[in-house]
């Protein structure tokens, strides 16, 4: 008997954009020319067991083999995930080229301790970081200019954009095409404004505080990759604003750019320089972010003391942070899941050490 030959699965790629319960959202490639434009871009995918087995997860960003699409309904199932080029974990999206970091420059105020944070949340993934200053239509040129001139010395050129006014929008469109963006910023400084400007069918609300902070309680938020008009992909990140630090304390300095450069001109006298009181140390000096460089590591040391002090089964401290990277240990509550202030209270906190600042 003549076994029957099988036909050969049909495979396409494709970037996964949302997952929904166990549902996946795959915008398939697409060749023009070829017999794939007859194909529906997005598939709505299952995962095929086998992945569930070994226990491969499918997250938003994943570069995907989809086998049988069922051309009618609109339905495949992802055989697998090729490798990832990178992995942010929160939001959790694999293979992302750069960050978007977005600030306001009036409204709410330009607070540099608080970019400053941002932009070493952001440099200490290794992605590409875009720095854009929005709200341009507010401040005047000379002010412009200033911060221009100030943040520069920060190893940053900042584009001024304005969502109202289309002021340099199309230019960072440009910068977007054909990768894959995360944008980044504090609450109000006009994010889901820019993704409404820049791919008009997404529609999101604006003027909303997103997430838990808004709501006071856990909403889980998932995280979608919307299609830019011209090629690449755009996700938007949860509504907080402060960025826990997750970096060890020697590698905090090269997330500065200018504290990085200071190292590579020149080398520390000891190899574990923390750059605070030792002898012969190059990056210490007279740099406007110096200082915030101390309460970071401040808060890097902390952690770190507190991730040794938590693989330690005996012991019974626990890290507490108060605002601005002034951190204590106490008791351990006896409960597995740690207390944690509500976000209203550290929101609170954040504003008080804000008001404290000026
Ligand atoms: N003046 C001015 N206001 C803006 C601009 N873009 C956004 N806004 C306003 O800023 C507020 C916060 O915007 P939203 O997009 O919700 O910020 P998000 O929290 O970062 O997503 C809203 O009231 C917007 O109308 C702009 O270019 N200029
Ligand atoms: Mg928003
Ligand atoms: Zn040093």
């Amino acid at each position: 008997m003549n076994a029957v030959e099988k036909e050969p699965k049909v495979q396409l790629t494709g970037t996964v954009l949302a997952v929904q319960a166990n549902f996946y959202q795959v915008q398939l490639d697409y060749d023009k020319g070829d017999k794939r434009e007859l194909v529906p871009l997005t598939l709505l995918c299952t995962r095929r067991t086998r992945l569930k087995k070994i226990g491969h997860s499918v997250m938003v960003g994943d570069r995907v083999i989809v086998e049988e699409p069922d051309w009618a309904g609109t339905r495949g199932a992802i055989a697998s995930v090729l490798p990832r080029s990178s992995l942010l974990d929160r939001p959790a999206i694999a293979n992302v080229d750069q960050i978007l970091l977005v600030f306001a420059a009036a409204d709410p105020p330009l607070e540099p301790y608080q970019l400053s944070r941002f932009l070493v949340k952001a440099e200490s993934t290794g992605l590409d970081v875009v720095l854009c200053l929005n709200k341009c239509d507010l401040i005047s040129d000379t002010l412009q200019a200033s911060i221009f001139e100030r943040l520069s010395s920060w190893g940053y050129q900042p584009t001024f954009i304005s969502v109202y006014n289309s002021i340099n929008t199309e230019a960072l469109l440009s910068r977007l095409q054909n990768k894959t963006t995360v944008l980044a910023g504090a609450s109000g400084v006009g994010k889901s404004s820019l993704i409404n400007k820049l791919i008009p069918s997404v529609n999101l609300r604006v003027g909303e505080v997103s997430g838990k902070l808004a709501k006071g309680r856990h909403t889980t938020r998932h995280v979608e990759l919307f299609e830019l008009p011209n090629g690449g992909l755009l996700a938007d990140t949860p509504g907080f604003n402060q960025p826990d630090l997750d970096c060890s304390p020697s590698e905090l300095a090269y997330y500065f750019p200018e504290a990085k450069q200071k190292l590579e001109e020149g080398t520390c006298r000891f190899g574990d320089c923390l750059h605070r009181d030792e002898p012969s140390c190059v990056v210490r000096g007279d740099w406007e972010r110096y200082e915030h460089y101390l309460v970071l590591l401040e808060e890097t040391l902390s952690r770190q003391a507190y991730l040794n002090s938590s693989t330690d089964p005996e012991s019974t401290l626990k890290l507490k942070t108060k605002g601005k990277g002034e951190s204590h240990y106490e008791p351990k509550l006896e409960t597995k899941k740690y207390r944690q202030k509500s976000r209203r209270t550290q929101l609170q906190e954040l504003q008080q050490f804000y008001q404290d600042e000026d």
